[in-house]
């Protein structure tokens, strides 16, 4: 039984003891790995008189205190560690493990994927490898010796410098490794391995000659490119934008199959998982690619953001996360389109981090209580964590918010801080009063913020008065009114925007809501305004604000800011689609056609953006925001919509698709933007589903020269569920099969193709050769995306979707917990259906607490269902 203890905030103390310095050796077999680690122990706390260390699933072969080995009466070991009585104030100690990587499915500690041997220690996962103070606040020079055979495993890396090599007997070979920095347990990693290795070097801004190494499978090299691109591009960005240089000789990046999440910030070694390197026209979509440089710019970041200051204890994960993410979507915005990524956060935030305010799991970006680690690397933590940064950013401005981060690394670089250490920074460089600001890191919950206005047109004032509060949330009762920025546009019924004036003062576009009620009165006001909220979502918040047809209209065409364009047409459609759940009418109104006619006409619009407003709101946004729908009823309504559109601006899509076609691929933005915007028209003209449509999708599959069209037509044939899309599914299986990194978006189409029967298909699939239990991957792209994409098809009214993840979580439960605590989310939505699929998901969800062998993961999440 594994221990189902909850660790509190509230709880933290130092270390009793510290390690300076550890020496690892690692003789590397499949089944028996011997590692031997030998620790610089210093005790900290004067009364302490035992040395208690973490450890997990550990094969215990000896412990020695300065060279001795220990008595069996000198030392206990449990299921969670080992205590040692040592009444020293200094020792070294030398602990010996033994590890079965081969069998190691949880891929946490060292396993074997595919032929390489690599690890995961973040978050707890260093005492899978060997007892130890496995906690992020100790940080220990790390020297690493690796042996192992040199035909199958001929590069060798750990963390640093690498400082000798060289051949042993029996055709072993070793390396030895010294990483100059402490850090903390969870950045240790070890790779073994044959690669082919993409070589290339950047010099810092101060001439330091740093050389990049990219390490992928055997004939993938040309794959690797991008990543390598964009590593270099992130090294130039944080120099100039955060003026954060790099402090190694070495930057290497290794790229494995098996791998629970994108990739791992290991000190000068990141692991990655390879559908996060890998790219090329043939098989890399324009998302993935931009993905890619996403994921590598976030864990370069973290190389100053998490390993040069890092966290006092796990509760402070978003003080790295939310600021990397900060930071990475920053980078994306700078040296992309600014609009489409913000559209991209957004959309993470209203799809998925709002759901889990309103789940059982809703914590705030700094939670008090922990079961296991592993589940809070959310939505919260790091997109909302990123939200609450960029807030700051918004308060502070560019300039002030940049001092705040210099003296962040002042005060902090080499030790290992809280969410408030860096609050305190920020607050101290800016001199902006944070207090009530810091509340967003310890409330949970999605604020609500209530909008009123009226006009007076004698008086020539508009009156706007704003409204928070903050629904309860099964961790927290009680809230309290948060420090919100509201950013906002006034523009008159031309579109024109209107000057902010208080007492006769121009005021910034920014207000700054505190209490719980607020009004603003704006003077010089001509006529009636068309008021723009929110802008560029400058709080993660809901809004309720009722705005006409018209006025949102008016947005889409005339709003200077891009985002609030899209905005505004999400919100517009988002209206229409409730009123047809609710049958107040039965269609799209015309204004609301003609809105997105109108967008399609306009060829000044930026093409990516146009695609974006053309993308209606997913139904798990839509979900989140109008409590009570009924799922199929808003499925179908969406789906009436598109239908609706798809016919109505048949002529124009077909005309703008046509336009938008390019001679040859690149991989510019312009190219990315007008890919977009003709997949867009495709699919609208898919849900049509007139039979020159279809013919339009069949032919793009079949002529395409890169995977982005090839699956946008794929994905517009099963959507519209078009009779050609069975033989295209054929056709990408034939052509793909053995890939199975490409065959993870034939999986996702088998999983949310708008077919009835959808289980009998991703059954079939799951018997495919390319799909494996074992492989995160693959389960995400089947089993994952089915619970979290096809909604209509995870709710059907049987249940049967709702068994099915079940079983497949009964599955894995046993080899690989922290992937199914991952695809359960869906399972937790109790609140969101109605009384019958309560009742029903209530049934699986005590299938699964009834498990003898429940992980800590999945208990964690079930039980807070339950409860
Ligand atoms: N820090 C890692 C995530 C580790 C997750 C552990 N379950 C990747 C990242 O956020 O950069
Ligand atoms: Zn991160």
């Amino acid at each position: 039984m594994q221990d189902m203890q909850a660790k509190l905030r509230a709880d933290y103390r130092p270390a009793d003891h510290t390690i300076g310095s550890v020496d690892l050796l690692f003789r590397l077999e499949e089944h028996g790995t011997q590692v031997i680690a030998v620790s610089q122990v210093k005790r900290q706390n004067p009364a302490a008189t035992q040395l208690v260390l973490d450890g997990d699933q550990l094969q215990c072969i000896g412990v020695a205190i300065n060279g001795e080995a220990l008595a069996a009466d000198r030392f206990e070991v449990g299921e969670n560690g080992m205590i040692i009585q040592a009444d020293l104030a200094e020792f070294e100690l030398t602990v010996e493990t033994w590890l079965d990587p081969a069998n190691n499915t949880a891929l946490e500690g060292l396993y074997k994927s595919g032929g390489a041997y690599c690890t995961q220690c973040e978050a707890e996962g260093f005492r899978r490898i060997t007892y130890f103070l496995d906690r992020p606040d100790v940080l220990a020079r790390y020297s690493t010796r690796i042996e192992a055979d040199k035909a199958l495993y001929p590069y060798l890396l750990s963390n640093g410098n690498k400082v000798a090599s060289g051949d042993l007997a029996d055709g072993r070979h070793f390396a030895q490794w010294q990483d100059p920095f402490p850090k903390p347990s969870y950045l240790f990693a070890l790779v073994a391995g044959d690669f082919d290795v993409l070589r290339d070097r950047y010099t810092t801004v101060s001439g330091r000659e740093v050389a990049l190494e990219l390490f992928v499978d055997k004939g993938n090299l040309s794959r690797g490119q991008h990543a390598m691109d964009s590593l270099k591009l992130s090294m130039q960005w944080d120099e100039q934008r955060f003026g954060l240089e790099y402090d190694l000789d070495i930057y290497m990046i290794v790229a494995v199959d098996f791998f629970n999440m994108g990739a791992m910030e290991n000190k000068g070694l990141n692991v990655f998982n390879s559908k996060a390197v890998l790219a090329d026209p043939q098989t890399a979509t324009d998302d993935e690619y931009h993905r890619i440089e996403s994921i590598i710019g976030h864990e370069y970041f973290h190389n100053w953001t998490g390993n040069r200051v890092t966290c006092r204890d796990w509760f402070q994960l978003s003080l790295k996360e939310g600021l990397t993410v900060f930071r990475d979507q920053e980078f994306s915005s700078d040296v992309g389109s600014e609009v489409v990524n913000r559209i991209l956060a957004v959309k993470t935030m209203r799809n998925h981090q709002f759901a889990e305010d309103a789940g059982p799991m809703a914590h705030p970006i700094r939670p008090d209580k922990v079961i296991e680690m592993n589940n809070f690397y959310t939505v919260t933590v790091y997109d909302k964590g990123a939200e609450v940064i960029r807030m700051l950013h918004t308060l502070l401005g560019e300039a002030r918010f940049q001092a705040g981060m210099r003296l962040y690394f002042e005060r902090h670089d080499g030790q290992a801080v809280t969410c408030d250490d860096f609050v305190a920074a920020m607050a101290d460089a800016s001199g902006v009063d944070l207090t009530q600001f810091s509340l967003w890191y310890s409330q949970s919950g999605t604020p609500v913020v209530e909008v009123s206005e009226s006009y007076d047109p004698v008086a020539q004032r508009y009156r706007l008065t704003l409204k928070q509060h903050t629904p309860a949330t099964p961790d927290q009762a009680q809230k309290r009114p948060l420090h919100i920025p509201v950013a906002l546009q006034l523009l008159n019924q031309q579109g024109q925007d209107l000057p902010l004036l208080i007492d006769r003062k121009a005021v910034a576009p920014v207000l700054d809501l505190t209490g719980s009620e607020q009004s603003w009165e704006f003077e010089q006001i001509a006529g009636p305004v068309v008021l723009s909220l929110f802008d560029n979502f400058s709080a993660p918040v809901k809004v309720m604000q009722p705005q006409s047809e018209s006025d949102l209209a008016l947005l889409i065409a005339h709003a200077k800011n891009d985002f609030v364009r899209w905005d505004a047409s999400q919100r517009l459609l988002a209206q229409q689609i409730f009123a047809m759940v609710e049958e107040e009418q039965t269609q799209l109104s015309m204004t609301v056609v003609d809105a997105l006619r109108a967008v399609v006409l306009n060829d000044g619009l930026d093409p990516a953006l146009a695609a974006e407003i053309l993308t209606l709101p997913a139904e798990a946004a839509l979900a989140q925001e109008k409590a009570g729908l009924d799922v199929e009823s808003l499925h179908l309504a969406r789906k009436a919509a598109l239908t609706q559109l798809g016919l109505e601006l048949e002529d124009e899509l077909s005309a703008r698709y046509r336009a938008c076609i390019q001679p040859e691929y690149q991989q510019t933005g312009a190219a990315v933007g007008e890919r977009a915007l003709k997949n867009a028209c495709l699919l609208l003209l898919a849900h049509g589903g007139k039979a020159n449509s279809e013919q339009l999708c069949l032919k793009q599959y079949h002529t395409a020269n890169n995977m982005t069209d090839r699956l946008a037509a794929l994905n517009a044939l099963n959507q519209g569920a078009l009779p050609g899309a069975a033989d295209c599914m054929l056709a990408f299986e034939q052509q793909w099969r053995d890939d199975a990194l490409v065959m993870d978006k034939w999986f996702v189409q088998v999983a949310t193709a708008a077919n009835t029967d959808v289980l009998t298909h991703i059954k079939q699939a799951m018997a495919h050769p390319a799909f494996d239990m074992a492989n995160p991957n693959r389960v995400r792209a089947l089993i994952g995306a089915f619970a979290s994409l096809n909604r209509n098809g995870f709710h059907a009214p049987d249940g049967s979707g709702y068994r099915f993840l079940t079983d497949q979580l009964i599955a894995l439960n046993g080899i690989n917990p922290q992937c199914a605590a991952r695809i359960m989310t869906p399972l937790m939505a109790l609140k969101e259906v109605d009384g019958e699929r309560r009742t029903l998901m209530t049934v699986e969800l005590e299938r699964l607490a009834s498990l003898p062998d429940l992980s800590k993961d999945l208990y964690e999440k079930v039980s807070k269902s339950l409860g």
